[in-house]
């Protein structure tokens, strides 16, 4: 709850592995009110010791279950986390987690059928009993190929197997679920930014959605 005990404006920040989300969230830290969450990796990175997104890469057919059972409680610790400001701008969702990655592994038979069935019930159970507030939804659109040099560029040692065609299925499943809308129930109304750009000028592309997002915070 901001201070005056009214709903922080709630904004999640959307697209492929590679897209820009963190550099998104950082260009937003020059703004006073506004509470910003970024993506637990560190903590998937290491869990009591273990690297639950190294583990994941390695042998998905084995951890995929876990990981994303995990990624899970993480993203629900950020959606019930308070927020003392007018607005709150969160890395990623359930909904993204759900809708796109769990739904590729799925699809590719990574995971059992009764695995996808757990992670299902949960996620059903949460959007039931649990609100989840959302207000607007930032999709950081790229090319599947660009953020593919990007991924290899920064050499995540995690990423080091990640092949072209998983970032293509990726990005069709955000394609589906935020701009065609099949399958998966959109939670807000979707802003499209071309992140594409380099950084040299995506700042500006950024800068199209401040009066979106701070409007409220004003
Ligand atoms: N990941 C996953 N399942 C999820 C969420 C993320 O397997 N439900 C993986 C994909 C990446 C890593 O976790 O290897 C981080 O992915 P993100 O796209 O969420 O974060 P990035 O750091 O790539 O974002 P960006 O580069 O856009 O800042």
């Amino acid at each position: 709850m901001s201070a005056n005990n009214v709903k922080p404006f709630t904004v999640f920040v959307e697209g492929n592995i590679g897209s820009g989300k963190t550099t998104f969230l950082e260009h937003f830290r020059q703004f006073e009110d506004i509470t910003l969450l970024t993506e637990p990796v560190e903590m998937w990175r290491d869990l009591k010791g273990c690297n639950l997104l190294e583990l994941m890469y390695k042998d998905p057919e084995k951890w995929a279950m876990t990981f994303q059972s995990y990624v899970s409680l993480t993203m629900l610790d950020m959606h019930r986390r308070p927020a003392p400001t007018p607005v709150k701008l969160m890395e990623r969702s359930l909904f993204s987690a759900r809708y796109c990655f769990v739904e590729h592994i799925m699809r590719n038979n990574t995971l059992h059928p009764a695995q996808f069935a757990v992670l299902d019930e949960w996620f059903r159970f949460i959007q039931h009993n649990i609100p989840i507030d959302a207000d607007l939804i930032v999709y950081l659109k790229t090319s599947p190929s660009i953020v593919y040099q990007r991924i290899k560029k920064r050499a995540r040692s995690e990423e080091q197997c990640v092949p072209l065609s998983y970032i293509e299925e990726l990005h069709r499943l955000h394609e589906d679920w935020l701009i065609n809308r099949i399958h998966a129930e959109c939670p807000a109304p979707v802003l499209v930014l071309d992140a594409d750009l380099d950084l040299s000028q995506i700042t500006d592309e950024y800068k199209r959605s401040e009066h979106q997002i701070l409007r409220k915070a004003v």
